[in-house]
């Protein structure tokens, strides 16, 4: 196990020097507060398409030094935002190793133990990440909280592979099946205009961030090769998050 150095939320304060948008507005993350949270009835379930297809092909697992991630095929998407947002890949937040407290959000302080980012580009109207990631509506991205608990069958492949890539820059390919990564309950989830958490931090993702954590095992949690790269909760201003639940 390593620690991410790039990252770690004690470097946070030097990003806006080198990134002015990290020091702008529609920051991410943020803590749902409850007095932020506005209930919208009309926040339809969220729907993707061939998540489990991909199991069918070999994706690429990486470590880029800041996180392990995984390359998603343009064929998945999100069917239920008003534009089709085609995925691109997915990667893990975490804190430090006996802790792991390393959520992104946090809900009314709370941080949980992890976070994973499902990242997802406009395809309507870009025709790859690189072109979508500065535009304001280019991303969006799925967050899904981490906590203990019970053991998680889909996730271990993931921690059992992570292993092998310990090290910056290599990579591997296995098979995986995306959708039993996600919670079951796809319809509660928090929704609000943010950025990416890491340099060059654009103002540039939709958010969905669902309500109901997955579970790991304490075990499991042994396993998770990278720690200490979460941002710290950003400045809300005068955003609202809409929350699809009472
Ligand atoms: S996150 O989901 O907000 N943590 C997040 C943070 C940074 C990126 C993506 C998601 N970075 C971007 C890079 C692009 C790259 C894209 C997809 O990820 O700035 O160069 O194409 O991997
Ligand atoms: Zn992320």
């Amino acid at each position: 196990h390593f620690y991410c150095h790039c990252f770690r939320p004690d470097g946070e304060h030097n990003w806006s020097s080198n990134y002015p948008f990290c020091g702008g507005a529609f920051q991410s993350p943020i803590d749902f507060q409850t007095q932020l949270l506005r209930y919208d009835p009309n926040l339809p379930p969220i729907q993707v398409q061939n998540y489990n297809l991909a199991t069918k092909e070999q994706l690429t697992l990486s470590n880029n030094g800041h996180s392990v991630q995984l390359s998603l095929p343009s064929h998945m998407y999100i069917s239920s935002l008003p534009h089709r947002y085609s995925a691109a890949q997915l990667h893990f937040h975490w804190g430090s190793s006996n802790l792991l407290t390393g959520s992104e959000h946090t809900v009314n302080g709370k941080r949980f133990a992890g976070e994973m980012h499902v990242v997802h580009f406009n395809s309507d109207k870009y025709p790859n990440i690189s072109m979508a990631v500065d535009k304001h509506d280019g991303l969006a991205v799925l967050g899904v909280f981490i906590e203990i608990g019970e053991f998680n069958p889909a996730f271990d492949k993931f921690f059992k592979y992570m292993n092998g890539i310990k090290y910056r820059g290599t990579l591997l390919s296995y098979t995986f099946n995306i959708h039993a990564l996600l919670p079951a309950r796809l319809d509660e989830y928090y929704r609000y205009d943010g950025s990416l958490t890491t340099p060059p931090c654009y103002p540039s993702v939709l958010w969905t961030v669902f309500r109901r954590p997955v579970t790991i095992s304490r075990k499991q949690s042994t396993t998770v090769p990278l720690h200490g790269n979460y941002r710290k909760p950003q400045i809300a201003d005068n955003r609202v998050v809409l929350v699809s639940f009472k």
